[in-house]
């Protein structure tokens, strides 16, 4: 007999092992709209057993690589600061192994826990950013520690032309005018994605990959805060993600699935394939992975 414990399907390698090590962050506080994104990274582990581990995508399986699932972390709801601080903390230690930290949100705030302990690492960091909105207010009702607001945090740390959003179609002017100083914004699609990936790979500069799935249309992913027509296809997605993880990707996450906002469970099924794929198209490019 075997403890009860739930990974995400396939990835049950031991730690020392293991190349990508998924860890989750179930917070939500900061949500803008509708709450509910901490529920994300559990719904995804008991979902995920409805999913096939073979990528038929990708021909390949994720029982091929060696993937550890460290399960959720346990973050302080009143506290986003403290919150951050723990992400960092699971972020830097992964890395500090030389392992591939892969965030599971809640809310897109989460990937500033993240991007602090990349940055720490490799301070030539750059990022690449899927989503519907430019997450660039200075401030949400007062706060700077808002998912509204967590690009431009990402900016005080990385600095102009570091960060390429794509799929972007929300956003107040002045977060468009401050993507036009500072950040690499192309509305609406991947449009611009293989140039850049062909840049990044020249340079062979570090990357964060950072997928809000709202980037998606929400004909096919409802369950999130925020919803905004006129997103992307799942096929679009994965063609981007495929795209960039040919780039030096050194740590990612995925994040802004609020499961109980759709009852009908696809947009959990959806995300459980986005990440499936993500996982085997940025083990593809490990350097221990033989084809
Ligand atoms: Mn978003």
């Amino acid at each position: 007999m075997r403890p009860n414990i739930e990974n995400f399907i396939g990835c049950d390698s031991s730690y020392r092992a293991a190349s990508i090590v998924l860890y989750g962050a179930p917070y939500d506080s900061t949500t803008s709209y509708r709450p509910g994104a901490r529920f994300g990274p559990a719904a995804i582990r008991h979902e995920s057993y409805g999913l096939e581990t073979y990528s038929p995508y990708q021909n390949a399986d994720l029982t091929d690589f060696d993937i550890f699932d460290s399960g959720d972390l346990e973050l302080c709801f009143g506290s986003s600061e403290s919150a951050l601080s723990d992400i960092e903390g699971r972020a830097a230690e992964i890395l500090a192994d030389g392992k591939f930290p892969l965030l599971l949100g809640g809310e897109h705030l989460v990937t500033l826990g993240a991007v602090r302990a990349a940055v720490e690492k490799y301070p030539d960091l750059h990022i690449v950013h899927f989503d519907a909105h430019a997450d660039l207010r200075d401030d949400y009702l007062g706060a700077k520690l808002s998912h509204a607001c967590v690009l431009r945090r990402c900016h005080e740390l990385v600095g102009d032309g570091r960060i390429h959003q794509f799929c972007i179609r929300s956003g107040d002017r002045a977060e468009f005018d401050f993507a036009a100083q500072h950040t690499e914004l192309h509305k609406f699609d991947f449009t611009g994605l293989a140039e850049l990936t062909e840049a990044l790979c020249e340079s062979r500069v570090p990357v964060y990959l950072t997928i809000d799935l709202d980037c998606l249309d929400p004909s096919c992913f409802p369950g999130t805060g925020t919803p905004e027509a006129g997103g992307v296809s799942f096929l679009q997605l994965l063609d981007a993600i495929r795209t960039v993880a040919k780039a030096n990707i050194v740590a990612a996450d995925l994040n802004e699935l609020a499961p109980t906002l759709d009852p009908t469970g696809v947009s959990t099924a959806t995300a459980c394939k986005v990440l499936r794929e993500t996982l085997i198209a940025l083990d593809k490019g490990w350097p221990g992975f033989q084809a």
